[in-house]
């Protein structure tokens, strides 16, 4: 009998890393740009980073008039309501989301004119990556078909294996079906797409 074709994610070793997408307020229930139970991720999350030695986490930080904000906000590709405004209570993180004190936290999207959806637009994330040894990369949070997409399809352009937690990620599933599109597209591009409980130690 033919057997499922199974991940195979093998052991945790120093050369992962775990990249924690914008878990901020305003993507989360209540906040400016919120994605249905984004919240949800947290203690996901929390659990994942036991398992992780290198931990980085991005942050959507804009300036006032960022080109991405629009008067009449449509919640589509690129026309968004005001959010994550740098310094704002709205760009902090989620209350409970566990972020070590040493941790690398990387701001992105400073620039008024520009967009910056992946986390590999900050500074050269990559090479200091690469440096550390680091060959894989698991990537997790808000919002999936957005900036968590867009940092999966960077990372492995810039050569590091990737998975995708999906239950540590939540995304705006607008038009409907726009998650399941995003997820599809990450896996043609040669991520994996784990849940937490199948990573080697049970999360
Ligand atoms: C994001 C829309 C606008 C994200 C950021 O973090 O996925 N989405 N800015
Ligand atoms: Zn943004």
């Amino acid at each position: 009998m033919a057997k499922k074709k199974s991940v195979e994610i093998g052991e945790m070793t120093a050369r992962d890393a775990l990249i924690v997408v914008d878990v901020q307020k305003d993507f989360c229930p209540g906040g400016a740009l919120a994605v249905p139970d984004g919240d949800e991720v947290v203690p996901v999350i929390n659990r994942l980073q036991e398992l992780f030695t290198t931990v980085v986490f991005s942050r959507d930080w804009h300036p006032p008039g960022h080109v991405s904000f629009s008067e009449q906000p449509k919640f589509v590709d690129g026309s968004w309501p005001k959010h994550c405004l740098a310094g704002s209570d709205g760009a902090g993180f989620h209350p409970q989301l566990q972020v070590p004190l040493h941790a690398t936290v990387l701001s992105k999207g400073t620039e008024k004119d520009r967009e910056a959806y992946s986390v590999f637009d900050v500074g050269d994330l990559a090479q200091t990556l690469r440096h550390q040894q680091v060959e894989r990369l698991f990537v997790v949070g808000l919002a999936t078909n957005y900036c968590v997409k867009e940092t999966v399809q960077a990372g492995l352009k810039e050569g590091f294996q990737l998975v995708l937690v999906s239950d540590a990620c939540r995304g705006l599933d607008i038009p409907k079906g726009a998650v399941k599109k995003a997820l599809d597209e990450m896996s043609k591009a040669g991520a994996l797409i784990v849940e937490s409980k199948k990573l080697p130690r049970s999360v």
